[in-house]
């Protein structure tokens, strides 16, 4: 059946935005959106990431910005417009990407250790991969402990194309990975404060050596030289690991024998007790979990006509490919095979699905779960932890819809 588009819903028909949902005149829509922000008025996006498209991002403060969960379109890759921002420290001074071809990097843990500039990397050859980059907190905001750091949503959280060099060729060029060495190690090129133990705000971060497979130093973004706000001129990669291990502006690429003591590794980003505090004991947070959310429609899609009605969303696997995607319309009781969308752009993208229904009037919870090729299922309920990190579960994901 071709759908009639009278009939169609209207955020078929409007852009999804608060600001042009205003101008129409369409209050309660608005006031949806609204309600996702953080502050009552919505704050302005900070200098350096100026650019972004405004009416797509909730601003959480000048270095936290995720993407509206209404802003996903349909398309793979999340346009650069649209992605998140999580900065640890203030973005180093847009003179780096001045001359991007000048950036240094040193590289260690080699057989021949030597710095290299960008252009110099851009000999060694390039390869392209997409990679869901996720922070390690998105979905902390559907915490009910409330923990500390940004309450992300969906949002902090989209699908890139990098391009750049793999790190293997790299070492390759450089004699090869020093022997006994377990770990990569980036580290982030932001000026210091001052008068602090640099270890305890370094952005710097270990992963097991295996991820050297698919890693890139990586100096493109979707086909664009990459931004400053999102690491230009130079950012390492890792696919399938959460964000924080993908380092911006990196200075310093070493092999190491040991994980980092920076702080940011050693008591960061640690799957503590709730109540409790993160130390080196207890597990990193740093492979991603299989995972899924809806972005159409959502509360901010405000009443929806009764017929029929496209249940659109994103899954991925973190290492493993996504496999199969299952919509339920009645808060997981039972649940639907979903169709994937567009093209399937590897093992580290997500993949967008598309569920057709016909819902009637009434209210309506709908959840979706997704299952990685190794059969790994995406979980009801959230692991609990203090930092609030990991949310994949399908339950806070869920959106209530009302049909009229
Ligand atoms: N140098 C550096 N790299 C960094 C960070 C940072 O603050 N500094 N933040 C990390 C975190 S926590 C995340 S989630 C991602 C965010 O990447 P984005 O801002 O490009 O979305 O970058 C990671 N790499
Ligand atoms: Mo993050």
């Amino acid at each position: 059946m071709k759908p009639d588009l009278a009939s169609l819903p209207r955020r078929h028909l409007l852009a999804g935005s608060a600001s042009a949902l205003a101008a129409a005149g369409l209050a309660t829509f608005a006031r949806g959106a609204a309600a996702q922000t953080a502050a009552a008025a919505p704050k302005p996006l900070p200098p350096f990431a100026g650019w972004k498209d405004a009416a797509s991002m909730i601003v959480h403060s000048g270095t936290t910005i995720e993407t509206r969960r209404s802003a996903f379109g349909n398309g793979v890759i999340t346009p650069a417009d649209q992605l998140y921002i999580r900065n640890n420290l203030p973005a180093p001074d847009a003179a780096i990407v001045a001359d991007r071809n000048a950036w240094e990097v040193s590289i260690a843990g080699v057989k021949n250790p030597r710095t290299l500039t960008l252009a110099e990397l851009k000999t060694l050859g390039v390869e392209s991969v997409a990679m869901v980059l996720q922070c390690s907190g998105n979905g902390r905001g559907f915490f009910p402990s409330k923990p500390s750091g940004t309450p992300w949503q969906v949002g902090a959280a989209g699908c890139v194309m990098w391009s750049g060099v793999p790190l293997r060729w790299v070492a390759e060029a450089l004699g090869g990975v020093a022997d006994g060495m377990k770990f990569i190690t980036g580290t982030g090129g932001e000026k210091l404060p001052a008068g602090v133990d640099p270890k305890s705000v370094v952005v710097e971060r270990s992963v097991p050596l295996a991820a050297m497979a698919d890693a890139l130093l990586a100096w493109e973004m979707n086909g664009a030289p990459l931004p400053l706000a999102h690491g230009g001129p130079l950012r390492l990669i890792v696919p399938g690991y959460t964000g924080v291990n993908s380092i911006k502006y990196v200075k310093q690429l070493a092999f190491t024998a040991q994980e980092t003591d920076a702080r940011i590794m050693s008591h960061g980003y640690r799957l503590s007790p709730p109540g409790g505090k993160g130390d080196p004991s207890q597990p990193s947070v740093q492979e991603m979990g299989v995972k899924s959310w809806i972005n159409t429609p959502t509360a901010e899609s405000g009443t929806l006509k009764a017929g029929l009605v496209q249940v659109l969303g994103v899954a991925f696997g973190g290492l493993n490919p996504v496999a199969k995607v299952e919509v339920s319309l009645d808060g997981g009781k039972s649940w639907s095979v979903a169709r994937f969308v567009g093209p399937d752009l590897g093992r580290y993208a997500w993949r967008q699905f598309a569920l057709a229904t016909k819902l009637p009037a009434g209210s309506f919870v709908l959840a979706s779960r997704a299952t990685d090729s190794a059969g790994n299922v995406q979980p009801e309920q959230r692991f609990e932890n203090a930092g609030g990190y990991n949310n994949n579960s399908w339950a806070d994901h869920a959106v209530k819809v009302t049909v009229a």
